[in-house]
């Protein structure tokens, strides 16, 4: 079998993978490198004075990894710059927050020819190369131009924007034709596949053409598109949730909420989650239901994250402040309505969490899939399981329907379904959670890995000399 050779801006695999922190994607990839052999190629998160065109390799628990060191200057442009402050709020329709300047442009571009001129003299006649996420859309451009003739898939973990809002972006057209160099594009959703096709197909210069089986052209090439829905590693969270700490954490949990229901909330702290939103609309429960003051609360776990931009900084104010202001307003002596942490934890911690929350609280404004809504489920206990309240603007909406999805920019909406979530009976708790294990069982985070790689590897490249192009 060949060799994989995954790509993504920042390198996750473990070095220590028993140590229980790394997420279910990181251990997906590192079992699939081990699998396949092959590498995993990224940024080291290091900077240094003048960039050297090589990369360090070393071994993590039996993955190869190889790391460029950047400049300063290209991890201000490229990073912070056009995947954070460009890239990242367009993708999630706040084009508000969205940051057009043309030396962020120039920086990723740059960037990504970098991580092309180190890339290709590690890459062997065989290799299937698959790169993840909004960072390094140009990459297989800049690999082809070097002479690279392998296949290469791309998977986007963030939602793809409406046409009317992606031709905000200078160059947008650029941006997309470096997409048809990929042999195949993945999606989360079909919604974010479709919208992708709409601007393909509708932006007038682009002009391309829909073809059967999700295959698009244009520029003078065909692509391959498809969804492939994420998912956790099922059975590795129902060990951490079993492990001797995860168990512990739920009695801790347990005997901390002492009779009150716990609501759960876990995010990066990014605008895209929802979280004031999120407040607000806990905060409408709270005045609409007096009854129910002191017999509930929420826990929301927000870990600070891209500190280093701006909308960061502000969104990080803004909900401390909130959260102040409704424990200010609500709290008793003995009661306190919001449990409010900028902290992380361990995974198998996160786990006990969940499972003693009668309440999964999920409500992205935008998300590519949200995996919090998967785990919440998977946390449950079968015989008494709670409820997970989803926004329909994440992704897993289109797979977990059977959870109340709510519109999360009405706190009205918000405030009705923690209502009907903490109300609900047993038997209809049962039913929910039955349908929806059964998704997050048929999404496992390997199954997708596998159905990814399996797809690039089955398209038919053009013989040298045969490119359309
Ligand atoms: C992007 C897309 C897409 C959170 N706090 C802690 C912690 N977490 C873990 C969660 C979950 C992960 O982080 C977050 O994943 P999400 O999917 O919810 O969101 P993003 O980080 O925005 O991820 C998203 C995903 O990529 C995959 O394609 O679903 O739409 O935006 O696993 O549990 N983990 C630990 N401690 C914490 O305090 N250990």
């Amino acid at each position: 079998m060949s060799r994989l050779i995954v790509v993504s801006n920042r390198v996750s695999a473990p070095k220590d993978p028993a140590a229980g922190s790394a997420g279910g994607l990181a251990m997906a990839l590192s079992a699939a490198l081990r699998k396949y052999e092959g590498l995993w190629f990224g940024w080291s998160g290091e900077t240094v004075e003048t960039f050297v065109p090589e990369a360090k390799i070393e071994d993590r628990a039996g993955v190869t990894v190889a790391l460029v060191d950047l400049e300063a200057q290209d991890v201000e442009e490229y990073y912070n710059g056009y995947a954070n402050k460009t890239l990242w709020p367009l993708f999630h329709h706040r084009v508000d927050l969205t940051e057009y300047e043309r030396s962020y442009g120039e920086g990723y571009e740059r960037t990504n020819a970098r991580f092309a001129e180190v890339l290709a003299p590690l890459i062997q006649p065989d290799d299937v190369i698959w790169i993840h996420d909004y960072h390094m859309i140009p990459l297989a451009r800049d690999l082809r131009r070097r002479g690279i003739r392998n296949r290469i898939g791309f998977f986007l973990h963030t939602p793809w924007p409406a046409r009317q809002l992606l031709v905000t972006l200078p160059h947008h057209r650029r941006l997309v034709e470096s997409m048809f160099d990929y042999d195949l594009i993945g999606f989360h959703t079909r919604e974010w596949l479709d919208l992708f096709r709409d601007y393909v197909a509708s932006e007038p210069s682009v002009n391309g053409r829909l073809l059967p089986n999700d295959a698009l052209e244009a520029f003078g090439k065909t692509v391959q598109t498809g969804v492939f829905p994420i998912g956790i590693d099922v059975d590795g969270f129902l060990a951490a949730r079993n492990s001797a700490l995860g168990t512990r954490t739920y009695d801790r949990m347990a005997a901390s909420a002492a009779f009150r229901s716990m609501i759960v909330g876990v995010d990066r702290l990014d605008y895209s989650k929802g979280l004031e939103q999120r407040l607000l609309g806990y905060e409408q429960f709270l005045a609409d239901n007096p009854d129910m003051r002191g017999e509930v609360f929420l826990l929301q776990v927000t870990p600070i994250s891209r500190d280093d931009v701006d909308a960061y900084q502000d969104i990080r104010a803004r909900l401390d402040a909130l959260a102040g202001r409704i424990n200010g307003e609500y709290a008793d002596m003995d009661w306190q309505p919001i449990r409010y942490l900028n902290r992380t934890y361990r995974r198998d911690q996160l786990a006990g969490i969940y499972r003693a929350a009668r309440v999964g609280l999920v409500t992205p404004l935008r998300d590519g899939m949200n995996l919090v809504a998967k785990e919440y489920i998977a946390a449950q206990n079968p015989e008494d399981p709670g409820v997970l309240i989803l926004s329909r603007f994440a992704g897993a909406a289109e797979q977990m329907g059977e959870a109340l999805l709510v519109n999360p920019f009405s706190r009205e909406e918000l405030s009705d379904a923690i209502k009907r979530a903490l109300t609900m009976p047993l038997d209809e708790r049962k039913r929910k959670w039955a349908s929806l294990m059964q998704v997050v069982r048929d999404t496992d985070v390997g199954l997708w890995r596998d159905d990814f790689v399996a797809c690039l590897r089955a398209i038919d490249r053009p013989a040298d000399g045969e490119d359309s192009a």
